[in-house]
């Protein structure tokens, strides 16, 4: 086998590419001479890629403290694209790219798209956000990149969207996963079956989703549904992605290179062990980023894939390290719950999580679901059991009693984009 050779190619090209980074950004970002100095690490330390465990994490909150443009490597003339993506602040975090960052980007947006077989002969149907959002721009250069035909639909006017998929014999389609399913839902309301369309490949990322939600979605619109994941700080969408095999996402390591940490102490953790994953980008040039925390739960695992590609590949993101909930002392993550009420039968792929505060240090934890239509009005005893199959079920998988309240189809609002899934009332609470 070929794979040490290929890796020690591999490791040769991103030890280059690293060094000449730290070099880059020591010279030209303040933020980052700083950060260097404090931490008592010189550009000429960094030889190996060992040697980056030295140098200190860059987290959003140093994007946020920069504002819009203190962390930028290159020329503001140089600048071709700026992005953003919303903060609670109200405040965008802003990244900027040059003309050879935006055709980095067409280059992993085109990769991604092949890996879903997607060659000049397909035509996309991308209903990711167009605007500060990278989602639109992002899958759009992508398919460009390859020849396919872009369709530029954005998010909005589903009933139309149906229709140009249809009438365009769209055979690729790009939206996160929440999408995926209200599309399905809207067709049906329609009489329209996307089953019986020309679709064959979804690429649905931008935001977490169980393997459940992805049998719900390949059912309802009769395709393979590959997951994507990337973040605005790193390029935005193409920083890995699924293949046909859909055994965990290909990490562009040549271009974003990743480790894993212990969320709490910063620990580099070995392949396999599920932590924090950190990006360090080799080769952008408007803004680099060094050991950059992305907040996202997964882990790593080597060897080839039976696609043949020898890249790393991340298991799916099962969470935030911000997501997490505690609530009366237990740590909740929004995943879990998904993945109980996804094996649910008679329940739908909508829900809602809310917690509250009754009375100090008394949370509650009620969770929305919708289920199945027609079952109000059938099946009384159905009703009943459903409730009761789900409160067992995510208490067995929580640890904590939850409140279940079953929902009419349509009474959760639907997302163009990215989901809420989480609402917390304490901070309301607690503010007074
Ligand atoms: O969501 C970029 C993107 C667009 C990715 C379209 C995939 C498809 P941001 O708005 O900066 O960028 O949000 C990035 O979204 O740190 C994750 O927490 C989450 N996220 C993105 N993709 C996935 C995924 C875009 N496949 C943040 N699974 C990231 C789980 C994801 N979470």
């Amino acid at each position: 086998m070929s794979v040490t050779i290929e890796n020690t190619d591999l490791t040769t090209l991103q030890t280059e590419r690293l060094r000449r980074l730290v070099g880059r950004v020591y010279a030209r970002v303040p933020f980052y001479r700083e950060a260097f100095d404090a931490a008592g690490v010189a550009p000429a330390d960094v030889r190996t890629l060992d040697d980056l465990r030295a140098l200190p994490f860059t987290r959003k909150s140093d994007l946020r403290d920069h504002y819009p443009f203190g962390l930028l490597a290159a020329d503001m003339d140089d600048v071709v694209r700026v992005h953003g993506s919303s903060g609670t602040s109200g405040k965008p975090t802003v990244v900027a790219y040059t003309a050879a960052d935006i055709d980095l980007w067409a280059e992993v947006m085109g990769r991604t798209l092949s890996l879903g077989g997607v060659t000049r002969r397909d035509i996309v149907h991308n209903a990711y956000g167009y605007g500060l959002f990278t989602g639109g721009l992002g899958a759009h250069y992508g398919a460009e990149r390859l020849g396919a035909a872009v369709v530029p639909a954005s998010g909005g006017d589903t009933r139309r969207q149906i229709m140009l998929i249809q009438d365009f014999g769209a055979t690729a389609i790009c939206c996160t996963p929440s999408y995926a399913i209200y599309l399905a839902e809207v067709a049906a309301e329609m009489g329209v079956d996307l089953r019986a369309s020309r679709l064959r490949v979804g690429f649905f990322g931008a935001e977490p989703w169980s393997e459940g939600m992805r049998q719900e979605i390949e059912a309802r619109l009769g395709l393979k549904a590959l997951d994507i994941y990337g973040l605005s700080e790193i390029i935005g969408p193409g920083v890995a992605a699924e293949c046909l095999e859909q055994a965990g996402l290909h990490l562009y390591e040549d271009y974003f290179l990743p480790e894993i940490v212990d969320p709490a102490t910063g620990e580099v953790l070995p392949d396999g062990e599920q932590g924090e994953l950190v990006i360090t980008t080799l080769t952008k040039e408007a803004l680099p980023v060094i050991r950059y925390r992305t907040g996202d739960i997964t882990r790593l695992h080597r060897g080839p894939c039976a696609c043949g590609r020898t890249l790393v590949r991340m298991t799916k993101i099962s969470g935030r390290t911000d997501d997490m909930l505690i609530v009366r002392g237990v740590n909740v993550f929004p995943s879990q719950v998904e993945a109980v009420l996804m094996q649910l039968r008679g329940v739908q792929p909508h829900y809602v999580i809310i917690v509250d505060r009754e009375r100090a240090a008394m949370d509650s934890l009620e969770i929305w679901v919708e289920v199945d239509e027609g079952i109000f009005s059938d099946q009384l005893g159905a009703l009943a059991d459903l409730q009761m199959r789900a409160t067992a079920e995510l208490r067995e998988m929580l640890g904590i009693a939850a409140k279940v309240r079953l929902v009419e189809p349509n009474r959760i609002e639907r997302s163009m984009g990215k989901a809420k899934r989480v609402i917390d009332r304490r901070d309301v609470y607690q503010n007074g």
